[in-house]
């Protein structure tokens, strides 16, 4: 199913054709409209009518968080205030809220993105869509919520948090398409199965899961236990919020809007591009946005492009999943290790939970790793030679696939902390 299949389905060339179109008009309007570009372009001599081929793109500068953050809340807007109509911040981890903004067609633009998204999962009119996303400041609940309304579906604007409320209206509401983080469908599921609810009684059809990295074993999990499609869309709150791309029902990539977006892969120390189809850092310069245009934003986020075609027929590009974000990396001996990396072991490892803690720490002057890892009831009451044995068999298949030793604790089930938003993984002390 398309949303918008004239332009889902365009011929490559006519969409390179209008991505330099909306490209040019971008660049004449952060150039006129809002200092750090004008002079940026200035420094680097760059004549934003001069622009010729999507190629050139490469000459222009990079935007980085930092940047946003130097610009709060409004220096990089590029309409006065009086032609916004909403706001939205992403609170980050780290350091100062970024504050973003729409006009009435960016959110027009918006709704229809995230339209497309929810189309292409399988979504229409006739769902009842639940969102458990936050509404507020977090780009999530309205993000979804507007363009679940523009399909013609049933809201309902539950946002996030109160999980036993949640099922209840599941359940009573007869939600067909859930919308939250994967982490907590995962936390919904469970908190079903323990209330002994019948899951096959649900009418849950579909879950769209996004706003943090999930592993694909992590996607079985929940397919295998509400019984549904749960596919993936990613966006960030700096380029947009979500709808910057999404999978379609092949569940193999996600397609990114690219007549709204340019997307960029590099490597981020060297910052030149990648070579087609290897990892790096997605970069993205949005080309219809009017009060808040970036040019090559850099996300942080790690993933690959799949410039193959798909068979759904759309011609976007897809990329793979997000792996993880630079600032996420870990660097144990010299070796690049990834959460996602650890999340899809354990997830294929008998016994244990499909919930986890990284904690990092600092031994001296040598990085320690330890996973804990929720188990089964069973297992944690069994003897301790079984404990140890499944210890020892978790750290070797980890040591096996990451090429490093790490420590492995098992825990109760239920012991580590839930969330009802993003799950936070890593527990990095070095940095407190
Ligand atoms: O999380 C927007 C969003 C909301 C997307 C709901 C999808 C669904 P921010 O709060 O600005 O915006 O966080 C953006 O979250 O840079 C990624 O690191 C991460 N992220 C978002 N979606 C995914 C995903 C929203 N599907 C940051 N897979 C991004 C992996 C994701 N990471």
């Amino acid at each position: 199913m398309y949303w918008d299949k004239a332009k889902e389905c365009m011929p490559r060339e006519d969409l390179e054709q209008l991505q330099l179109e909306r490209l040019q008009s971008t660049l004449y309007r952060v150039a006129t409209h809002v200092p750090f570009y004008r002079k940026k372009f200035k420094e680097l001599a760059i004549d934003p009518d001069g622009f010729r081929s999507l190629e050139e793109l490469r000459k222009l500068p990079f935007t980085t968080k930092d940047v946003l953050r130097n610009n709060y809340p409004y220096g990089l807007f590029a309409v006065p205030l009086r032609d916004v109509v909403r706001l939205h911040a992403s609170s980050g981890t780290t350091g100062m809220a970024t504050v973003v903004g729409y006009t009435r067609n960016d959110l027009k633009n918006w709704s229809d993105m995230v339209a497309r998204i929810l189309t292409s999962s399988g979504v229409d009119a006739d769902d009842v869509v639940q969102i458990a996303f936050g509404y507020g400041l977090f780009t999530g609940g309205f993000g979804l919520h507007y363009g679940a309304e523009r399909i013609g579906a049933s809201v309902i604007p539950i946002s996030s948090g109160n999980t036993k409320r949640q099922i209840q209206i599941l359940q009573d509401f007869k939600t067909t398409a859930l919308v939250c983080t994967p982490s907590y469908a995962l936390l919904l599921a469970d908190t079903m199965l323990e209330m002994n609810i019948n899951i096959n009684a649900l009418h849950l059809k579909y879950g769209l899961f996004g706003g943090e990295p999930w592993s694909e074993e992590m996607r079985t999990e929940i397919r295998n236990k509400l019984g549904i499609i749960a596919t993936d869309n990613y966006g960030l709150s700096e380029v947009m919020g979500p709808g910057v791309a999404g999978e379609c029902s092949y569940c193999n990539g996600l397609h990114i809007n690219e007549d709204h977006f340019i997307v960029e892969v590099i490597n981020p120390d060297s910052l030149e591009p990648v070579a087609p189809g290897e990892l790096g850092e997605l970069v993205f310069t949005t080309i219809t946005k009017e009060a808040f245009p970036v040019i090559r934003y850099r996300t942080r986020d790690l993933a690959r492009l799949m410039p193959e075609p798909c068979p759904c027929g759309r011609t976007f590009q897809r990329m793979t999943r997000v792996i993880g974000r630079t600032d996420d990396m870990l660097i144990i001996k010299g070796v690049n290790v990834y959460p996602m990396q650890i999340e899809s072991i354990l997830f294929d490892i008998e016994g244990t939970e499909p919930h986890y803690q990284i904690i990092v720490e600092r031994d001296g002057r040598l990085d320690k790793v330890t996973v804990l890892v929720e188990v089964v009831e069973s297992i944690f009451f069994d003897q301790m030679k079984k404990q140890r044995q499944l210890v020892e068999h978790i750290k070797k298949r980890l040591a096996t696939e990451l090429g490093i030793g790490v420590e492995v604790k098992l825990v109760e089930e239920k012991s580590l902390e839930r969330f009802e938003g993003k799950a936070k993984r890593v527990i990095d002390k070095r940095k407190l």
